[in-house]
């Protein structure tokens, strides 16, 4: 446990011998069921994920949690609510959680994500929940990183289903409607049930929808077999495969990304040649087209 956080630790550090043990640990990994949390602000992913965490320690199988920036403007200050929560699985020694914040961060968010599953996987544990707010480019990232995404709503978000539509409605396979407890639950069921319909099935996966209350457990037992039975309908149909070989395929092009991302700004900053490029432009000696052409054409060089 220790050295695992140790681990990665390092690895965010951009250490040499991290990125060696990071490597061995790699073909060792694989055989977790990873599991991404995405949704609105404030939905109850937290709640809902302490719960999850909770059962799958009572079946005996080990967790891993990954949080991403658990703070939002919408419910500011549920890091802390988040940590008081999570505090009882703390002495746990089959639970690890890390949470890793986006603020601040110059894009090497999913990268230290993809790290992190990597060692928990390679730690054995079971079930990997990642938790992502599910607003922007990195929840959609982050959820495409897992064989099962699990998209959690709750009600009195207003027109909600209309506007989180086009980026919520294709990456979930698990749909939870949480605070169930609450009156508009029922319409925001229906509204889902009926957005849903259109959505073909995946990987002959029929997508479902659980209502539950996270703060109360109630629904939990009937969504952790929700989880379940995708991981067992991937398995069967031959799709985990290609689903790890898609997060796979997606930390490949994430870390691509970031790297060029990462030598950009680095050049930019204080490479001559790239300095020459940039009065080129300044002076409209040269366009931003043939300036990026030229930049690219270095980069690809490595020069
Ligand atoms: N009424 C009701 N409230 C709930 C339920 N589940 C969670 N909540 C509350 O909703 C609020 C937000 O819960 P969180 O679990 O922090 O939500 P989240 O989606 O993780 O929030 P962010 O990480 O900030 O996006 C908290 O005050 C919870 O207590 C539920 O089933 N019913
Ligand atoms: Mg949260």
């Amino acid at each position: 446990m220790a050295a695992a956080a140790a681990l990665m630790r390092s690895l965010d550090d951009g250490e040499p011998e991290a990125r060696a043990a990071l490597r061995a640990l790699y073909a060792h990994a694989g055989r977790a069921h990873v599991v991404g949390v995405t949704g609105p602000p404030g939905s109850g992913k937290s709640t809902l994920v302490d719960r999850l965490v909770e059962l799958a320690r009572k079946e005996g199988r080990s967790v891993g949690v990954v949080a991403v920036d658990p703070t939002s403007p919408v419910s500011g200050g549920a890091v802390l609510g988040d940590r008081i929560r999570m505090q009882r699985h703390a002495t746990d020694k089959g639970v690890f959680i890390r949470s890793l914040a986006t603020r601040g961060s110059l894009g090497g968010l999913s990268a230290s994500v993809f790290d992190t599953v990597t060692v928990l996987d390679a730690m054995g544990k079971d079930l990997i929940l990642i938790e992502t707010a599910g607003v922007g480019q990195d929840g959609v990232k982050v959820a495409g990183a897992a064989h099962t995404v699990l998209v959690v709503l709750s009600p009195g978000m207003g027109d909600d289903i209309q506007a989180i539509k086009a980026g919520i409605l294709e990456i979930g396979d698990v749909y939870a409607v949480n605070k169930a407890d609450m009156a508009d639950a029922e319409t925001l069921e229906r509204s889902l049930h009926l957005a849903l319909d259109g959505v073909p099935s995946r990987d002959g996966w029929q997508r479902v929808i659980v209502k539950t209350e996270a703060r109360s457990g109630k629904g939990v037992d009937e969504l952790a077999v929700m989880l379940r039975r995708h991981r067992e309908s991937l398995a069967q149909g031959g799709a985990w495969e290609r689903r790890s070989q898609a997060m796979a395929k997606a930390a490949f092009e994430e870390l691509l990304e970031v790297g060029v991302r990462t030598r950009i700004k680095k050049n930019l900053a204080s490479d001559k040649a790239w300095k020459t490029l940039l009065e080129g432009l300044a002076c409209r000696r040269m366009d931003p087209r043939a300036a990026a052409q030229r930049g690219l054409r270095r980069l690809l060089r490595g020069t």
